[in-house]
């Protein structure tokens, strides 16, 4: 009778659930009982962190009070009301020592659209910082940069994820959905029993298993070559005439500076600096090229978190617009979201050069029509700021950031250079952080602020689609947490801030819309009564319109032009160009002698930084520990043992883990998995020297280690 329809609160699939608080098994374990429910994305389908997800509602160690750091350096619980003025007042004080920039807010792709949208325009409004930036450009921020750049939009999936079941073809780069996100994996049904499924991955993951059958074609490149790979294919396709002419000169710009670019790319050429077989290469854009129409190409973060990530990006869908399929009807491009609420997340302004409606704040008119909406000045409006690893590696520093509000995320464990990061934490005058627990993060904070969960808080979401989604309160929070629209209201208060900060999520909603309106997402036609009659809500979804847009780039990409570009683009390995010339066609080493390939991802198990997931006990339990996959020949020359304690070092530090041996990796790669704390924790070994340089993407899956094994001693905790 009480049940709730909300979504997941873990990643971007927001596969459909209901929670009931009120049933014998909810009765019985002390939490509301999940129950999976159809929904087009998960088709009745959920994962295993899905379906626990409840758990954490009841878990001991949910925050429940405002904890101060007193003088003794031990965290002590303090009311709301003493939280709050000392907050505001740290930031005044920051600011008034160090001026506006002083104080920074890092924000995450977890937040709904309506605490995403809000705290950019508390950074803006109320502190007047540029000093806002978030997770999610750890995450999305090279596929946007090339979305953008190529299409003239960012909608990770342009076309519902359903238009994917009648799919024949479907080239996955650097995804491994099997384990990120498992329902996702019956919309690739069809494209492999029809064999038409070919995974590009440097390991045998759980997805690139599923070309085993069925004539699928797995590809392994060493990792970070992914861009060379991608030159290659476009050669094949425009070698062996496979490209689809009418199409590129219907609605591109920029095809024969793009010729020129990969010419030289022969598959043999790749086959040098990939390690990719040349026939397999040419079998796999051949079938690309078979049919338009049932033919997509899909990236994830393994070709994106790379310092040439935007690039790659951009290469990937320079393939797809060679083959014709951006805005053809039944086939296209897309990148696979990541977080929760990572589409959502990216639009509304938590993005340090980003107003609502994914408008850019340096342009005049996108700041004079959102100052408008805020009730502000254009002029008071802050200038652009600063990429989330600029912002943390200058913290506490001249001219960094001094006092720090975290708000949606884990820092410590999930940002590159930890080391580096937790000194920054360590450097700041003031670290303010809102979590549901205690992360490794809120460990080092002066002030810890409790808030709700998903399953206790009203809002939307965005899912990887694109489109928006209700997210329902089903029960209520601990007594102590309060969300962080009222903590944003109080402290404007406080601050005496212009404008109006509302505690209510709806208000806020129709809020945003307004500030989003004629925007590229634009949601001034979504009202929560569609939303709650469980429409179809696609940005961009105008006022007046009735439907939303399923599909983009039908008619006209997002460029004034309604073009396409071929954005040309080079390969580089570590910062230098890769000369495809016969003479020299062996790419520099990326490391030196002795050094292996790390690269590191995820477990189905756990979720990011691991402060949610490690806490529920059948997923701890299912994967306690951080394991190394190294391959048994690697091994072998290392004198590691299956289940062996190694030690890996990298120029930034060093990290521990058990060996697992598997052959499923290339022998010159290792693979660990970034969700565990303390010693155990991969972004240690990670630098943040080497970032894109469009999108600021630091280098997450390609880094130079050595491994060696060490006495479980050493393998302290
Ligand atoms: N279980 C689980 N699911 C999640 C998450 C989670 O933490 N846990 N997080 C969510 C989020 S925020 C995101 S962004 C998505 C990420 O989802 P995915 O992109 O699927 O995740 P990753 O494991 O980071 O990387 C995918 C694959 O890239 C491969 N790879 C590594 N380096 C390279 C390379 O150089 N080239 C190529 N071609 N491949 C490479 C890895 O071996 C891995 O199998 O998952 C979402 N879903
Ligand atoms: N080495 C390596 N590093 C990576 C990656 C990789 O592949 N390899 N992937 C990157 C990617 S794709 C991502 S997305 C990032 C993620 O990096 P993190 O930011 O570290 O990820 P999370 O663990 O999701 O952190 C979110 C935090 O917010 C809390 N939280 C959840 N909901 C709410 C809420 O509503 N409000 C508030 N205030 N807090 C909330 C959670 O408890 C958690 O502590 O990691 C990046 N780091
Ligand atoms: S696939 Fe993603 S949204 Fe679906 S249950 Fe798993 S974590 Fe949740
Ligand atoms: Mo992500």
């Amino acid at each position: 009778m009480s049940t709730t329809a909300t979504h997941c609160p873990y990643c971007a699939l927001q596969c459909a659930m209901t929670l009931d608080p009120d049933s014998a098994a909810a009765a019985a374990q002390g939490f509301p009982e999940v129950r999976a429910r159809q929904f087009p994305v998960n088709g009745g389908g959920m994962c295993r962190k899905g379906w626990t997800s409840a758990e954490l509602l009841a878990h001991p160690s949910r925050l429940t009070a405002p904890l101060l750091r007193g003088p003794d350096g031990v965290f002590q619980e303090v009311s709301w009301d003493t939280a709050l003025d000392r907050m505001a007042g740290e930031f005044r004080t920051a600011q008034h020592r160090y001026g506006r920039d002083g104080v920074g807010i890092f924000g995450g792709g977890g937040l709904t659209n309506e605490k995403a949208y809000q705290l950019g325009k508390f950074a803006r409004v109320a502190l007047r910082t540029s000093r806002i930036d978030y997770n999610g450009r750890f995450c999305m921020s090279s596929a946007a940069a090339a979305a953008n750049r190529s299409l003239g939009a960012d909608r990770g999936l342009p076309f519902p994820v359903t238009d994917l079941d009648d799919a024949h073809t479907v080239l996955l780069l650097g995804s491994n959905p099997a384990e990120t996100m498992p329902p996702f994996v019956q919309h690739l049904q069809h494209a492999r029993e029809h064999g038409g499924l070919i995974v590009v991955d440097p390991r045998r993951s759980a997805t690139a298993r599923m070309t085993d059958d069925d004539g699928g074609i797995h590809l392994q490149p060493t990792p970070g070559s992914d861009l060379v790979l991608l030159l290659g294919l476009a050669h094949v396709v425009l070698h062996e005439g496979l490209a689809d002419l009418e199409y590129l000169e219907r609605r591109t710009t920029g095809v024969e500076a793009f010729r020129t670019s990969v010419s030289a790319w022969w598959p043999e050429q790749v086959e040098q600096v990939t390690g990719v077989p040349a026939e397999r290469l040419r079998r796999a854009a051949r079938r690309l090229a078979r049919e338009r129409r049932g033919t997509y190409v899909l990236t994830g973060r393994g070709v994106e978190q790379h310092v040439d990530g935007t690039d790659t990006a951009t290469a990937a869908i320079n393939l797809a617009l060679l083959l014709g399929l951006p805005g053809a009807p039944g086939s296209g491009w897309g990148t696979l979201t990541g977080q929760g609420n990572g589409q959502g997340g990216r639009e509304h302004g938590q993005k340090a050069d980003q107003l609502p409606g994914y408008r850019s704040i340096t342009d005049p008119a996108a700041r004079a029509h959102v100052a408008g909406v805020w009730g502000v000045d254009p002029e008071e409006l802050p200038g652009a700021g600063i990429p989330a690893v600029e912002l943390l590696t200058a913290l506490g520093t001249e001219g960094g950031v001094r006092c720090l509000w975290v708000n949606g995320s884990n820092v410590v464990v999930g940002a590159p250079d930890t080391a580096a990061v937790t000194r920054g934490l360590q450097a700041l005058d003031f670290l303010v952080v809102c979590d549901l627990f205690l992360s490794e993060t809120a460990e080092y904070a002066d002030l810890v602020l409790p808030v709700p969960q998903w399953a206790e808080e009203e809002g939307t979401m965005t899912n990887l689609e694109g489109r928006v989604l209700r997210r329902r309160r089903a029960v209520d929070p601990p007594p102590g947490a309060r969300d962080e629209l009222w903590i944003m209201a109080e402290l404007a208060r406080r601050l005496e801030a212009p404008g109006i900060f509302s505690p209510d999520p709806q208000e806020v909603f129709a809020e945003l819309a307004r500030a989003s309106a004629g925007g590229t997402a634009d949601y001034s036609g979504i009202g929560w009564a569609a939303l709650d009659a469980g429409e179809a809500c696609y940005w961009p979804y105008p006022a007046g319109s009735s439907t939303g847009t399923p599909r983009v780039f039908l008619d006209r990409f997002g460029h004034p032009d309604g073009r396409a570009r071929l954005v040309p683009v080079r390969a580089r390995a570590a910062g230098r160009a890769v000369d495809p010339s016969p003479r020299a066609h062996r790419r520099e080493p990326l490391h030196g002698p002795g050094t292996l390939t790390l690269t590191t991802g995820r477990y189905l198990e756990h979720y990011q930084s691991g402060n949610q997931t490690r806490r529920v006990a059948s997923l701890h339990g299912a994967r306690p520990e951080s394991r190394l996959q190294i391959h048994p020949a690697t091994a072998a020359a290392l004198g590691i043992r299956d289940g062996a304690a190694v030690e890996l070092t990298s120029a930034r530090g060093r990290a521990v883990a058990l060996a697992r041996l598997s052959t499923d990796i290339r022998p010159d790669t290792v693979f660990l998995p970034f969700h565990y704390a303390g010693d155990r924790t991969a972004n240690r070994l990670v630098s943040s020297d080497a970032v894109d340089p469009v999108s600021s993407m630091p280098e997450f899956k390609a880094g130079a280690v050595t491994v060696r094994a060490i006495d479980p001693e050493e393998r302290t905790r």
